[in-house]
């Protein structure tokens, strides 16, 4: 499914996009089922436990950030977790062992679509080692003007960032203060039914969409079946056991030195990343209006 080159590449850098993994009847399907959340989401006035909305959201005038848990929504979403040549990529990654963690849909509508400011996944959910990372379906072409996601290469095998301000977690990185030079930062742009894996580790964020196209990512989290979390640790057996999507449970952790900060105090805003990062003291990405 992949190459040698391009494993090496995820090892080195800490991403890969990998094109056409998903086809044009998975594409349609992930694109009615999406329309269809939209639609429904003109009957909400707040966030939900489905529903995360952009500033400015109207029955008129839907503004829907991202749909939670989608995989718990819709047997199309579900089905995604699964697919053949994502589990396939990881298993080139981290060998057959693999456990999916939780998904989410990030939606950046023409015109408009909040940024997502620099921070680390690893900064939310630190694990006993860091064979953990995020699979992102590009469900739209993904341009260098419609919030595409931006990484920095080789971050993964830096320090993990204060991930504060005013003194508690709020999922996000200080800009001017983390001491990294954004320049150098790669844009993973591709056509739709591409996909994107980054590591854990990798320090990563998007602009505001500012063209005239939308741009839909369905995110999923996975990790190494021997990655136990080191925080919300599993409290249901046969639960924890269903997310393997392939391979063997374990009961032996694999422990790695791996550089770790616990996400406490909790962030003060719940609900989504965006809601965290709204107390961060200062901003790199320009908000749409
Ligand atoms: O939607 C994006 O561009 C990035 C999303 C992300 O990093 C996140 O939701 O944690």
């Amino acid at each position: 499914m992949i190459s040698d080159e391009t494993v090496a590449q995820y090892q080195r850098e800490g991403y890969i996009v990998v094109p056409d993994v998903l086809d044009a009847h998975d594409l349609a399907d992930l694109r009615r089922v999406t329309d269809a959340f939209v639609e429904r989401s003109r009957a909400v006035t707040a966030h939900t436990e489905v529903f995360d909305l952009e500033p400015g959201h109207s029955a008129a005038q839907p503004r829907l950030r991202r749909i939670k848990n989608p995989n718990l929504q819709d047997p199309v979403y579900a089905r995604m977790v699964r697919h053949p040549k994502i589990v396939a990529v990881l298993n080139r990654l981290w060998g057959p062992d693999v456990r999916f963690d939780i998904s989410k849909l990030n939606l950046k509508a023409a015109g408009f679509g909040s940024p997502v400011e620099w921070h680390q996944d690893w900064a939310f959910y630190p694990h006993t080692n860091d064979d953990l990372a995020a699979v992102g379906i590009m469900i739209d072409d993904f341009t260098p003007d419609n919030g595409s996601m931006l990484v920095m290469p080789g971050s993964h095998r830096g320090p993990i960032y204060d991930h504060r301000a005013k003194g508690r977690f709020v999922g996000g990185m200080e800009p001017l203060e983390c001491g990294l030079d954004f320049s150098k930062a790669v844009m993973c742009t591709g056509r739709a039914g591409s996909i994107t894996v980054h590591h854990v580790r990798l320090v990563h964020g998007s602009s505001a969409n500012t063209s005239g196209k939308p741009r839909r990512f369905l995110l999923h989290q996975y990790r190494a079946a021997d990655a136990w979390p080191l925080v919300h640790p599993p409290t249901d057996w046969d639960a924890w056991g269903e997310l393997l999507v392939s391979g063997q449970e374990t009961l032996q952790p694999r422990m790695t030195a791996v550089p770790v900060r616990l996400p406490f105090p909790v962030a003060s805003k719940q609900g989504s990343i965006y809601e965290n990062q709204a107390d961060l003291n200062q901003r790199y990405f320009d908000v749409a209006q």
